[in-house]
């Protein structure tokens, strides 16, 4: 019987806006696994990669893609595709919003290509927009939320259009051209079932593995509802924990076939299950399993006791989304925490010897320069060791995204726009836009000054750094590079 060859593809952004560390997507991974563990055959292709570099540069005014740069990637792109896409039958194309122009070009390419292979949207967007993405001329399939399943089902069934009737999580065209959205697919409860993210991508470059820093998820889902953020119309608002066990099975896995040392929690929310977390440190600590680790998480949610055991685990460095310094705007914004238990927060991270990272947004329909400087005096207050300040970006299924389209205040809907190099996408109250931009590139630099000072002057903070990536060669260069950098860049009173 003949069995449907599938391809996944990650479509190009962030090697164009270079507005993040590359990171491989995990998502896709995943989907790929759990096909392989069917018996498909399956590849991806990621066309986001470049080699890695901590050179990223602060993201200020410059709305522009480097076009030169986008014409060369793309041509690397089709030519690839051409023999990727030989007798595959299913193309899959993640897709969030901002790399949405992309995802539908790559479908061009592909129908171009190859004409009857059937295209299948996933990830964020398509979730929150299917009915929409289902327009779009290349796209025949968009599936809703977690894609494993779903995914199996389709691969199981295509060509046979009338079975899509059966598969929940999905939104395809009839034979008269209307839209038909099947029953929503219950969220996958044991994550333990799924088998570990594939890690294995081909890129325009050429086929690669693992890269130096292992992204991995302990969770799926968050229980809270920040205004700003879209991410429950995915993964949903019941948190599901994988067993301790089962993460540390993978990172024992990955250890020892990619040799790597170092990962990245990415989940929405790291910790809010103690048990889990605590098992975790404790299987690390006892099995001697060595790795420096990093997550992201919120206020609040890990306490000192927590913070010690993972330091000792091997935890270098904790993330928590702060978003604004000004109480006022926090409650606006549903964050649901205070300043207090930001502050306490973060002095129990440093006190632990853990590197703290802050996450803010500034540019909310009612930023002030008052509320700025809240989100000033609070940086200058937790001195975290990293800054994150991003403008504000209204993702469609965030509330913030649905008031602004009630109000008529969002300037387009133009998806290629809704990236992190343009967030002048809606009127806000009472500070243009120009003002905003300014604001965040003297408090950006007036952060990096301060942090560079702190990074030659404090050798505990030299050592630390140097401790952190001794088990890495390529990011003990890199670290080396950088702290190079940062050196010319302060004596030069440049940022
Ligand atoms: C790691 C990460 C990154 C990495 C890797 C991105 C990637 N391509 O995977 C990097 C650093 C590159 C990145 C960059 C950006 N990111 Co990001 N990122 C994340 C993060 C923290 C984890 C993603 C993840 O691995 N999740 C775990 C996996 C298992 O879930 P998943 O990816 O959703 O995949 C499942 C389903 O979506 C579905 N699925 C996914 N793809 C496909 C494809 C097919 C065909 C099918 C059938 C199903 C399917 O099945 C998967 C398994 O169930 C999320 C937040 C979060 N916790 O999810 C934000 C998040 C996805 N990022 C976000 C944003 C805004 C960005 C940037 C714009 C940031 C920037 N400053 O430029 C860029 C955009 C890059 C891009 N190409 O989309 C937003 C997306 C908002 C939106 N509406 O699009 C999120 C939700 C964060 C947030 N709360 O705002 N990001
Ligand atoms: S921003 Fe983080 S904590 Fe808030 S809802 Fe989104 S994932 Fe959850």
């Amino acid at each position: 019987m003949h069995k449907n060859k599938i391809l996944l593809v990650n479509p190009p952004y962030v090697v164009f806006t270079r507005t993040a560390e590359p990171c491989l997507p995990l998502g896709l991974g995943y989907v790929s696994s759990f096909l392989e563990s069917y018996g498909f055959d399956v590849s991806i292709f990621n066309a986001d990669w470049m080699p890695y570099t901590i050179f990223t540069k602060p993201i200020v005014s410059n709305k522009s893609y480097d076009y030169k740069q986008k014409e060369n990637h793309w041509l690397k792109i089709k030519n690839c595709m051409v023999k990727l896409l030989e007798n595959v039958d299913i193309l899959g194309i993640a897709v969030s919003t901002p790399s949405y122009g992309s995802a539908l070009k790559i479908a061009k390419i592909a129908k171009d290509i190859n004409p009857n292979v059937v295209i299948v949207a996933g990830g964020i967007h398509p979730s929150i927009m299917p009915g929409k993405t289902l327009k779009e001329d290349n796209i025949d399939i968009v599936v809703i939320g977690e894609g494993e399943h779903t995914m199996l089902d389709l691969a199981n069934n295509l060509p046979n259009k009338k079975s899509l009737y059966n598969i929940p999580g999905i939104c395809f065209r009839d034979e008269q051209g209307e839209a038909i959205f099947t029953k929503r697919r219950d969220f996958i409860e044991n994550l333990d079932l799924l088998p570990s993210s594939n890690r294995k991508f081909i890129s325009s470059e050429g086929r690669y593995d693992m890269m130096k820093i292992a992204p991995i998820i302990a969770s799926r889902g968050c229980c809270f509802k920040c205004s700003f953020c879209s991410r429950h119309a995915v993964m949903g608002t019941n948190v599901r924990y994988r067993s301790a066990d089962n993460i540390a099975e993978e990172i024992v896995y990955l250890k020892r076939k990619y040799r790597i040392n170092r990962f990245d929690f990415k989940d929405d929310t790291f910790g809010v299950n103690n048990l889990q977390v605590n098992r975790l440190c404790d299987i690390l600590l006892s099995k001697g399993i060595n790795i420096s680790w990093g997550c992201q998480t919120r206020a609040g949610i890990l306490d000192f006791r927590m913070l010690r055991l993972m330091r000792r685990a091997g935890c270098f460095g904790v993330s928590i989304g702060v978003e604004s310094g000004n109480p006022d705007m926090l409650k606006k914004i549903k964050k649901n925490i205070s300043i207090d238990r930001v502050v306490n927060s973060a002095a129990d991270i440093k006190r632990a010897g853990i590197k703290l990272g802050c996450n803010f947004i500034i540019g909310y329909r009612e930023e002030t320069e008052k509320t700025l400087q809240d989100t000033e005096k609070l940086i200058n207050k937790i001195k975290p060791d990293g800054i994150n300040l991003s403008l504000l970006i209204p993702y469609p299924g965030s509330e913030i995204f649905d008031k602004l389209s009630e109000e008529n205040r969002l300037k387009t809907y133009d998806w290629t726009l809704y990236n992190a190099k343009n967030p002048d996408l809606f009127v806000r109250d009472n500070m243009p836009y120009d003002k905003l931009v300014m604001h965040r590139e003297r408090i950006l630099k007036n952060f990096l000054i301060k942090m560079r000072l702190k990074k030659f002057t404090n050798i505990k903070y030299i050592i630390n750094d140097l401790w952190i990536n001794r088990k890495c060669p390529v990011l003990f260069v890199e670290m080396l590079k950088q702290f190079v950098y940062d050196i010319f860049k302060y004596l030069s009173h440049s940022y």
